[in-house]
């Protein structure tokens, strides 16, 4: 039997659960998830495995309507995808209501020629004869090679998920070695690791006006620590302000949930040093987006 491989896309409206969904196929934390939407901003591969295949998952940003620069580099990034995976896996949430982006995914479906499914995902949240008016509702709108209700919080339905995807993988090579599985650099890990707890401890928009850069990642083994200097960018002097808190309280909450994570990442202490920088702006310039990685 021949070795199959393929890339497969994770595409879908905001905060359905792709990050969870591709953190649980790989039983590792890749993505950063979080109960806000729009958390993801760049794409993400995390590749799976097996003796006789490989699966590359392509986990994107939630497709929406855009309004600044950085939303619309995170919504390009995500129907650039639809082009460059094998099979696309569109994935809404059974528990909420028709995402207002659902009608745009779909029709970015319609002239692709490649297998389509739908993971109709947090079937834990919702009532069993829930699920039946949704598949008959998706399978009106967009005829899915396959429509698999899953909760990828729980686990459920993922094994049949990931046995219908290797079914349509065709032969193909081993795209990366063994030892590789996500092509994310340390430092952009680390990045997103700080903007998840950016996530957790600030409101509103406060999330949505940082990026978070890394200046130097310091590994001293002699002494088993990993010294991390981090750039936390904000758009102006009041949200610069939140950021750090009354009595730095806030950029401290914020480092030491980090610093834990990054301990048992690097298996190492950690020193973390989170520095909180106005850069006026940067979410709407094109040439700042660049600069911080978007
Ligand atoms: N109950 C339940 N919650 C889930 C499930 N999957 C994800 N979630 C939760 O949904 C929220 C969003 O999950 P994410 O994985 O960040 O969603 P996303 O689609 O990657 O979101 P963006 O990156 O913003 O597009 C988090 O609070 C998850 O814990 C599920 O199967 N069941
Ligand atoms: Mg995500």
């Amino acid at each position: 039997m021949s070795f199959k491989s393929g890339f497969i896309g994770i595409v879908g409206p905001p905060n359905v659960g792709k990050s969870t969904l591709l953190n649980r196929i790989m039983g590792t934390k890749l993505a950063i998830v979080s109960p806000k939407p729009q958390t993801t901003r760049n794409r993400i591969l995390g590749v799976l495995h097996q003796d006789d295949c490989q699966m590359v998952f392509m986990d994107t940003p939630g497709i929406h309507r855009t309004r600044t620069a950085l939303h619309k580099s995170m919504v390009d990034a995500a129907f650039a995808a639809f082009h460059e995976v094998d099979i696309i896996l569109m994935m809404i949430d059974a528990g909420a209501r028709e995402d207002p982006a659902v009608p745009s995914i779909i029709n970015g479906l319609k002239p692709i020629e490649k297998p389509l499914f739908l993971a109709i995902n947090k079937i834990d949240r919702v009532e069993k004869e829930r699920i039946l008016p949704i598949l008959e509702d998706y399978g009106e709108k967009f005829p899915f090679d396959a429509m698999i209700p899953i909760s990828a919080l729980k686990g459920h339905g993922v094994d049949a998920l990931l046995s219908q995807l290797k079914r349509r993988l065709k032969p193909g090579p081993r795209f990366f070695p063994s030892d590789m599985n996500t092509d994310q650099s340390e430092a952009f890990m680390v990045s997103e690791i700080i903007r998840e707890k950016i996530y957790q401890y600030l409101s509103q928009e406060l999330p949505y006006s940082c990026a978070v850069t890394i200046l130097e990642i310091e590994d001293v083994p002699q002494k088993n620590l990993v010294s991390i200097g981090a750039g936390i960018h904000v758009e102006s002097d009041s949200q610069k302000g939140i950021f750090i808190g009354r009595g730095g309280g806030m950029i401290r909450k914020i480092g030491s949930a980090a610093r834990l994570e990054l301990e048992s990442l690097f298996e190492a202490r950690v020193y973390l040093d989170l520095a909180v920088r106005l850069e006026k702006n940067w979410s709407k310039d094109t040439r700042a987006l660049k600069r911080l990685g978007y």
